[in-house]
């Protein structure tokens, strides 16, 4: 059992490469057991003017060092995370509930993220290109914006920061980050890790506390130029919105209303695997979790026993015992959220054909745990198959073809990922083409994003902008175009083109 130490318990702001107190402090609470395991600074808006301050003066160093060296720290990151990945992921479960197996799994996300943002160090590619006019070099260039935002969730504590920080950091910005303050322990363990690791300070700046007051000094601070953001579709819009006021970059991910579409020649019993791991795991609690399942009218019946069978097998429990599957939903606001979108789905007509309702886990009992749940007879325009529930609850919604499952899929606000299990290579490129979600599995449920690919998604899942792969670095750089002309005279664009 892991246990933290006083200093570990007692969790400070990282302000400018110190560890800084601060007086107003919150619980963090353990969702297995509801134990208190830590407190966290509920730092006000001076904080972020102390970090952002001193950021500015640091990323001006930090964008003069090339990038190769930069990357040498992100390397160091990286094989650091990798020899902790054992007690990282084991707080990550810890904080957050998730079971071991995909906390590894999370932390191993960071890790690849380490080594795949240190290549960048050697490529950040620009382009050249030829100029209209003679004795003339064109080319763009990659700039750094310069001391970056980023705010995340609690459901992916460590993946989304390095997502989004790595990025910053290669191309030579500073980054400061606020957590959730459900999950403020891997937090502190990275900026730890970047302190050994030599990062110059002012680089990565760690400052917890509410959306509404530290998130929104970010927003406000005028040396922060961009903010990247995960997290509801709600704070979402309030972020998008309050960056508008300052003409500010943001790069929005807001979750999803995700489906897993059955075809009638799909091989079920995958089917049944791909949809208990992406619906069920992490509780249903990712962005990219399988909320509704879209089958063909075909194989419903058959699909719908043999997943209620698959289901009463799963074990719930402490995620830090490696026999449990699932674990707590992170909080009792996260329960109370999934019980009312039961009595919802009960209202407006839906079969509650397995689960509905919170479990008490024996010794786990003040622990928030809620039972894999299903919905049959469903149909796309309800509450329950439009909104973002989080937590372990599937619909089950029949369609007659084809074309009624895609339709079905596109209809909704969101469009972070969908799948389609089939065995026809024609239906997969047309599903492939027509599925409108920025992530499209085919013969996988709809989560298992892998790090090298963008990440994000259309509608009300983000604002164009991709977390992770090279895409991410649009986020946190500039283009610059460059002319040199070395003809020695005075050459005008689009005028003296003839010569
Ligand atoms: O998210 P919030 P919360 C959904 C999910 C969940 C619900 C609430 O349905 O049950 O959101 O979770 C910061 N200005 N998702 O409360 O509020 C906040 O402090 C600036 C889905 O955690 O969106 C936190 O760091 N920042 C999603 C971050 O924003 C603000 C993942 C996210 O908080 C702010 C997470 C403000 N005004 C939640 N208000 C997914 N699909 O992956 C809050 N924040």
């Amino acid at each position: 059992m892991i246990t933290l130490t006083k200093e570990e318990r007692n969790l400070k702001n990282f302000i400018n490469g110190e560890w800084t107190e601060v007086t107003n402090k919150e619980k963090v609470y353990n969702p297995a057991n509801g134990e208190v395991i830590a407190e966290v600074p509920n730092s006000g808006a001076e904080a972020i003017t102390q970090a952002a301050e001193s950021a500015r003066i640091a990323q001006r160093e930090w964008a003069l060092v090339p990038a190769p060296q930069r990357a040498e720290l992100l390397y160091k990151a990286g094989t650091m995370m990798k020899e902790r990945k054992e007690r990282l992921s084991q707080l990550l479960t810890l904080e957050n509930g998730k079971v071991i197996e995909e906390a590894r799994g999370e932390v191993q996300e960071g890790i690849d993220m380490a080594f795949y943002m240190a290549g960048e160090g050697r490529r950040l590619f620009g382009q050249t290109t030829p100029s209209e006019l003679k004795d003339k070099f064109a080319m763009s260039e990659r700039c750094p914006v310069g001391v970056v935002g980023i705010i995340t969730p609690w459901n992916f504590p460590i993946a989304i920061a390095t997502w989004k920080s790595f990025p910053a950091i290669v191309s030579g910005n500073a980054v400061i980050w606020k957590p959730s303050s459900e999950t403020p322990l891997m937090a502190n363990e990275l900026a730890r890790i970047f302190e050994e690791a030599g990062l110059p300070k002012g680089i990565l700046q760690v400052v917890y506390g509410s959306g509404a007051i530290v998130g929104q000094a970010m927003i406000e601070h005028d040396a922060i130029r961009v903010i990247s953001f995960t997290g509801s579709n709600e704070t979402g819009r309030k972020v998008a919105t309050e960056c508008g006021k300052q003409l500010k970059k943001v790069s929005l991910e807001m979750g999803g209303k995700n489906a897993v579409i059955v075809m009638e020649d799909a091989d079920i019993d995958l089917v049944v695997e791909g949809i208990l791991w992406s619906a069920f795991g992490t509780s249903g609690q990712r962005c990219t979790a399988c909320s509704r399942v879209i089958v063909h009218k075909a194989v419903r019946k058959t699909l719908e026993e043999r997943l209620l069978k698959a289901m009463k097998n799963l074990t719930i429990g402490d995620g830090l015992d490696s026999n449990n599957k699932i674990g707590p939903i992170i909080n009792q606001t996260g329960l109370d959220k999934i019980l009312k979108y039961i009595e919802i789905g009960k209202e407006e007509g839906a079969k509650l054909a397995a689960g509905g309702k919170q479990l008490t886990v024996e010794n786990y009992e003040k622990g928030f745990y809620f039972e894999p749940t299903l919905f049959t007879d469903v149909s796309i325009d309800m509450r329950i198959a439009q909104e973002e529930i989080f937590g372990p609850v599937v619909s089950l919604i029949e369609v007659n073809n084809f074309e009624e499952a895609i339709a079905a899929n596109n209809k909704v606000k969101y469009g972070l990922s969908s799948s389609i299990f089939t065995k026809d290579v024609n239906r997969v490129f047309q599903a492939q083409r027509d599925l409108d979600t920025g992530i499209v599995y085919v013969n996988a449920g709809t989560t298992g994003a892998e790090i090298h690919l963008p990440f994000g998604g259309t509608k009300g899942t983000g604002n164009g902008h991709r977390d992770s792969g090279v895409q991410a670095l649009d986020v946190f750089t500039e283009w610059k175009a460059v002319y040199v002309d070395y003809s020695g005279k005075l050459q005008r664009a689009q005028i003296d083109t003839d010569a």
